[in-house]
């Protein structure tokens, strides 16, 4: 069934994907009351009446469900309210942020080629890029993609997919996404981007021309700190090819269980969004005006070097935050160890403040000399930005700072 179209975000964050459903209670037909949230169906395999129904499953996929693996009610709700965020045809939850990358890699790379991607990703991302497809043939074009002649001068014959993220982990740096759709269109060049850190609240990137989304759900989507899984969103071409390639085969498919803990909480991911936005900017203004802190990034600060572009692109400046002390390293250690309320722990997008130091955790893999390159200094704070009061998080995030070196 088509998703129904709304208005606005939250609507659709509640109600997309969703119907009321009476067949769970077709056990108990004199029983009236239809469940108000989507059921959870978590089983591995479905049962036929007969052999014909089973044989046709088989082959007309869209005819019944046959094993979790290849598709299950609940995650098919989730999917289809993804989609609608994003504003795709179709969407796959997968069982990881990385699953969904790899997934989506594996089905945009089938055939070989070349990829043009951002030199700052996740570190994770970096190395799917920079070990693991270079040993299948593939190799990756690092580029500063903030300017975007840089993207195209990369551009090869072979070059298939160029990989985005806008705002990128840890240094917030963003791309002209519309612009960049333009210059892959031109060449045929699929064009992919993990929305993780902006989420659908803040940007729709389909809408400005790119080809595939990606999610780590794990982050603001469900916002419960309960889940790893992740998304993919595209034309559903793409995403049958996904789903009857490389997602079913390499196996990177949700549990029911965590499709339907992600449908309990991105219904309250507008309003999260928003106020992890609005905490983020005073708390972004608060670092800044800091003695001991050296630089802040943050889209909505004028002094992001693509404020202009965070304006014009995105709607809200997410919960992200990354600065620099001027003591450096020993600086962030003292930090870290000294605050009480926000949490010392990697991952972002939860309801709590988590504060992590890239260099020696998230990034740590990352060759020396690529974070250095890049940016992902040692002495660079990382800040998710939780929905506590913010006064709470500013005077704990004071007390760590007291005495720090200015
Ligand atoms: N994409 C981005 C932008 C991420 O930040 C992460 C994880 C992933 C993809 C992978 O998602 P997962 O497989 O973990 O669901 N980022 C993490 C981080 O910054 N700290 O810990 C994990």
């Amino acid at each position: 069934m088509e998703n129904k179209k709304y208005k606005g975000k939250s609507t659709e964050a509640i109600h997309a994907g969703e119907q009321k459903t009476e067949s769970i209670l077709d056990e108990f037909p004199e029983k009236t009351g239809i469940p108000l949230l989507p059921p959870i169906y978590q089983n591995s395999t479905f049962q036929f009446n007969n052999a014909e129904e089973c044989a046709s499953a088989f082959v007309d996929e869209d005819s019944g469900y046959v094993y979790t693996r290849w598709g299950n009610p609940t995650q098919e709700i989730l999917e289809k309210k993804i989609a609608a965020l994003e504003g795709g045809e179709a969407a796959l939850a997968t069982a990881s942020g990385m699953g969904a990358i790899s997934s989506a890699l594996l089905t945009a790379l089938s055939d070989g080629g070349h990829v043009v991607a951002m030199e700052t990703l996740y570190s994770a991302s970096f190395n799917i890029l920079n070990d693991e497809l270079p040993r299948m043939g593939v190799e990756t074009t690092f580029v500063d993609a903030t300017n975007l002649t840089n993207i195209e001068n990369a551009i090869r014959p072979e070059t298939k997919v160029i990989y985005l993220e806008s705002p990128t982990n840890p240094l917030l740096k963003l791309v002209d996404l519309k612009a960049c759709a333009e210059i892959a269109k031109k060449h045929n060049i699929t064009t992919i981007i993990d929305n993780t850190f902006a989420t659908p609240c803040s940007q729709q990137p389909i809408s400005l021309g790119i080809d595939v989304v990606l999610h780590s759900i794990t982050k603001y989507l469900s916002g419960n700190g309960a889940v790893v899984a992740g998304a993919i969103v595209g034309d559903k071409d793409f995403i049958v090819r996904v789903k009857q390639g490389s997602l079913r085969n390499f196996g990177a498919v949700i549990s029911p269980f965590n499709a339907w803990l992600t449908l309990l909480g991105i219904p309250t991911l507008p309003l999260r969004f928003s106020r992890h936005c609005e905490n983020a900017m005073k708390i972004a203004t608060f670092l800044e005006t800091h003695p001991s802190v050296e630089w802040v990034r943050y889209p909505g600060l004028e002094s992001h070097p693509q404020h202009e572009l965070a304006k014009r692109q995105m709607n809200g400046f997410g919960g992200m935050i990354t600065s620099s002390l001027k003591g450096g390293l020993s600086a962030g250690e003292t930090l870290v160890n000294k605050l009480q309320l926000c949490s010392l722990a990697v991952s972002l997008g939860d309801v709590r403040t988590l504060v992590c130091h890239p260099a020696s955790t998230t990034h740590s893999h990352v060759p020396t000399e690529v974070r250095q390159k890049t940016g992902v200094t040692d002495g660079l704070v990382r800040f998710s930005i939780g929905l506590e009061d913010v006064e709470d998080i500013i005077a704990d995030l004071d007390q760590g700072l007291e005495n720090l070196p200015a």
